[in-house]
C-alpha cells in the first residue's frame, strides 16, 4: 500500500504513528507529497478530491482518506491488541480525544493562515484571537481530562502527533502551568514510532 504522506502534516504522522505502533510499516511504501489550497497537487486531487494528506492507495481497492478512516482500517490488519477500543466507555474516550486533537491541529493550521500564511493585509486580527481562545481552552481541558493512565490508543497517538507539530510551528504553548500534559507528551515522544516519524519542512502555498 501507498501512504500519500507529507513530512510536515499532523495528520499524515498521526497514521504512520498508528502504523508503527501496530506493526504495520513495512506493509507501507510513504510517498512525501506538498499540498496546500493554494497550490494543487495534482496525483493528490487523483486519489482524493480534498487534495489533501494522508490518503492510503491499496491495490486493487479504492484510497481511503482521511487520517481517521486510514486509522481505523490499519487497525483491521493486525492481529496485536487493537488501539481503537472495540467497545465499551474506553472506545468513546479514544474517539473522543481523538476529534479533540483533530480539532486542535485544524485550529492549529487556520492560526498558521491568519498570522504566518495569509498576505499581511488579508489577515483578520478577531480570527486570530478566537483561534488562540480555542487553542488554550484545550489546552486547559487536556490538563484535566487526559487519560494517561489508559493503554496507549487512537486519541494518544493523535494528541501526540498534533501536540508535537504545534510545538514544530512554534503555535502558542502548553507546557506553561500544565505539567501533566507536558510530562506526558515527553514520554510519549521518546516510543520508537515518535522517533522513527520527525517532523521537518516547510509549507509550499
Ligand atoms: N481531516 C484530515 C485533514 C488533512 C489535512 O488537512 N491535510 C493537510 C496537510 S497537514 C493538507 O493536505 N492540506 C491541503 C489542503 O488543505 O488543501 C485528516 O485527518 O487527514
Amino acid at each position: 500500500m501507498k501512504l500519500l504522506y507529507q513530512t510536515h502534516s499532523p495528520y499524515a504522522r498521526k497514521v504512520l504513528v498508528f502504523a508503527h505502533e501496530a506493526g504495520l510499516t513495512a506493509r507501507l511504501e510513504v510517498v512525501h507529497h506538498e499540498t496546500s489550497p493554494t497550490l494543487r497537487n495534482d496525483a493528490v486531487f487523483a486519489e482524493n478530491p480534498l487534495g489533501k494528506v494522508p490518503v492510503l492507495v491499496r491495490p486493487g481497492l479504492t484510497p481511503l482518506f482521511d487520517s481517521d478512516v486510514i486509522c481505523a482500517y490499519l487497525d483491521t490488519l493486525h492481529d496485536g491488541r487493537k488501539l481503537i477500543p472495540e467497545e465499551g466507555e474506553a472506545r468513546w474516550r479514544a474517539l473522543r480525544l481523538q476529534a479533540v486533537a483533530q480539532g486542535l491541529s485544524d485550529t492549529g493550521i487556520a492560526l498558521r493562515w491568519e498570522t504566518v500564511r495569509r498576505p499581511q493585509m488579508l489577515r483578520y486580527a478577531p480570527l486570530q484571537d478566537g483561534y488562540t481562545q480555542k487553542l488554550i481552552a484545550t489546552y486547559d481541558w487536556l490538563e484535566r481530562e487526559l487519560d494517561i493512565d489508559a493503554p496507549i490508543h487512537v486519541g494518544h497517538i493523535a494528541l501526540a502527533t498534533c501536540l508535537s507539530w504545534l510545538e514544530f510551528r512554534e503555535l502558542p504553548g502548553f507546557r506553561a502551568e500544565r505539567p501533566r500534559l507536558t510530562q506526558w507528551l515527553d514520554a510519549f515522544a521518546a516510543r520508537r514510532s515518535m522517533r522513527a516519524t520527525p517532523l521537518s519542512g516547510e509549507t509550499h502555498d
